[in-house]
């Protein structure tokens, strides 16, 4: 497998680190900053740079076009390897706007490319090694799944874009979290949200709550901001709480795992390989790159959809959607299938 990389911003540089962990060659790479892309590919020792993003998919030389730019730039540059009967990976989240992730999966169903997202969230060890005892039957049947993901890290140094975006948190980190709710619980089918503005310099909402009923009867409390101000901040940790009927499982700090039956609180730690390209305080989510490209490179090379493929992502999109429709009528709503 050989990757052809568009966007050079600052996730692309662990991206590219992430393909190089598995093995996997980025091969050309694209950004319309004549800078940023030669900077990248000097950083990378990459052949080919290129300003041009229909000029380094028609030179070809590589099987899968991944897509890390801005949210902005995912549509035009799905739309052209749909076009073009290439395969694509996409980051997380396709398009805040439902029109445009319509036109994505209209256009990836009609040429029958293998397409995936990005979604590298559920990837993280904690949230596997939580699944596992979940499928395992330790704590019995999930009756409510908890996700927190409270922080004052200053997430804006990194991706000032955020800033700008009229849809921020529920689309950035919103859809992190459905979908591994969605992992964690299964399909859910109704939900309501709430969602504000703290932070005056910020434009998009950048805090919210959303309670889930999962399709299983389970609930969902989904809590988010960037707002935070507490004493035991820890990003980017999701603190987590499962509670079944024969015991519970709590996801804290230190990437600390404690499942509690009748027998007694076993403790494990679920901390990640620390890889010397990641940046130290993004460790939890950098790590869960290389374990999400693993599965998508597998999921290629066999010719099956991935566990994240476009169509499993569109479900966690229906959510996000939905919860934009939730807080602006302030009621339920069912989400609506793509
Ligand atoms: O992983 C992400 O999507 C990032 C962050 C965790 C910083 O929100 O944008």
């Amino acid at each position: 497998m050989r990757v052809a990389l568009t966007g050079c911003g600052f996730w692309s540089r662990f991206q590219i680190a992430g393909w190089r962990e598995i093995g996997v060659p980025v091969v050309a790479v694209h950004s319309r900053n004549p800078e940023r892309v030669r900077a990248t590919a000097e950083r990378f020792g990459i052949g080919r740079a290129y300003t041009d993003l229909d000029r380094m998919l028609a030179d070809g030389g590589f099987d899968v076009l991944d897509v890390c730019s801005d949210v902005p730039g995912h549509l035009p540059a799905v739309l052209a390897a749909a076009e073009r009967g290439l395969p694509v990976i996409c980051q997380k989240p396709l398009s805040d706007k439902p029109e445009e992730v319509a036109r994505m999966a209209d256009a990836c169903r009609a040429s029958g490319i293998w397409w995936a997202v990005h979604e590298n969230w559920r990837f993280q060890r904690p949230f596997r090694a939580m699944r596992r005892w979940i499928d395992d039957g330790a704590i019995g049947v999930p009756y409510r799944i908890r996700l927190t993901f409270l922080q004052s890290f200053p997430v804006f140094d990194n991706q000032p874009q955020l800033k700008e975006a009229e849809r921020f948190i529920l689309s950035d980190l919103g859809t992190h979290l459905l979908d591994t709710a969605r992992y964690l619980g299964g399909e859910a089918d109704r939900l309501f949200c709430l969602a504000g503005r703290v932070r005056p310099d910020v434009r998009g909402e950048d805090s919210a709550t959303v309670l889930l009923r999962f399709e299983s009867g389970a609930h969902g409390c989904l809590e988010m901001t960037y707002a935070g101000l507490r004493e035991r901040d820890e990003f980017p940790s999701t603190f987590a709480l499962i509670e079944g009927d024969r015991g519970s499982i709590e996801l804290g700090r230190g990437a600390e795992l404690r499942l509690t039956t009748s027998r007694g609180t076993r403790v494990e730690s679920a901390r990640p390989p620390a890889y010397d390209w990641a940046d130290p305080a993004y460790l939890l989510v950098h790590s869960s790159i290389v374990d999400c490209l693993l599965e998508l490179r597998d999921a290629w090379v066999s010719g099956r959809p991935a566990e994240t493929s476009g169509e499993d992502n569109l479900r966690t999109l229906s959510l996000v959607f939905a919860c934009y429709e939730s807080a602006e009528r302030g009621e339920a709503v069912r989400p609506r299938r793509f």
